[in-house]
């Protein structure tokens, strides 16, 4: 049975959830991280030196980092519709994918930790106001590319960039921030989280 390990709350742990889900694929799942067993305990560390969530152990198999058990998954499956084994189809999803954990992330930290999370060590006004403001931008450019095509991120296709960016965009509308309206965005955002997988793991609970 496929073991997950990592606290529902995490926007990470999330994304494997949703994907198990879509996939039919059972699971287990261990509470870790921030209010349950810490990761910094030697047995996670031993799975993921990084001591963050979420990681699995398959048959003995352990991987780390969301984007790729999420990839790893589909792969598995032989889910081509979710990860697109044509290369320029593949290289759309995993641009989106890549883009979400490494440009996206980078923005909204400061707002969200600040105004969701109410991190101390996030309560720097201006850090708060750069960020939303790299977080409108950001989206702005998600609400384009739906734009372009659509309905989905990369096409008439959903994918794991929609699982990926499902999230994001989750966050985004609970985070107490001006936003722009993005009608395109909405649209996507409520399509996307109106799939069962979303909701049926508590995707849509309190980032
Ligand atoms: N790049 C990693 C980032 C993982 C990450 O930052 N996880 C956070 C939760 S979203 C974490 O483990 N925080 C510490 C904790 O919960 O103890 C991934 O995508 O899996």
């Amino acid at each position: 049975m496929l073991k997950i390990l990592g606290r529902a709350s995490s926007i990470n742990v999330r994304k494997v959830l949703w994907t198990c889900v879509e996939l039919g694929r059972p699971f287990e799942r261990e509470d870790w991280g921030v209010g349950f067993r810490p990761t910094s305990d030697d047995s996670f560390r031993a799975l993921n030196p990084n001591a963050l969530v979420p990681v699995i152990v398959d048959e003995g198999f352990v991987l780390w980092e969301s984007n790729t058990i999420c990839r790893w998954l589909a792969a598995e499956h032989g889910r081509s519709d979710l990860l697109p084994s044509a290369p320029r189809e593949r290289a759309c999803v995993e641009r989106w994918m890549d883009w979400q954990l490494g440009d996206l992330n980078n923005a909204w930290r400061p707002a969200f930790m600040g105004l969701v999370r109410r991190s101390p060590r996030h309560q720097d006004a201006a850090a708060i106001a750069d960020s939303t403001v790299e977080w409108n931008r950001l989206m702005a450019i998600l609400d384009a590319q739906l734009g372009s095509g659509g309905p989905f991120v990369c096409g008439t296709t959903f994918t794991l960039a929609d699982i990926v960016l499902g999230l994001s965009a989750h966050r985004w509308y609970a985070t107490p921030i001006d936003r722009p309206p993005l009608p395109r965005l909405r649209a996507w955002y409520e399509c996307v989280t109106a799939r069962p997988a979303f909701s049926s793991q508590g995707c849509g609970e309190h980032p």
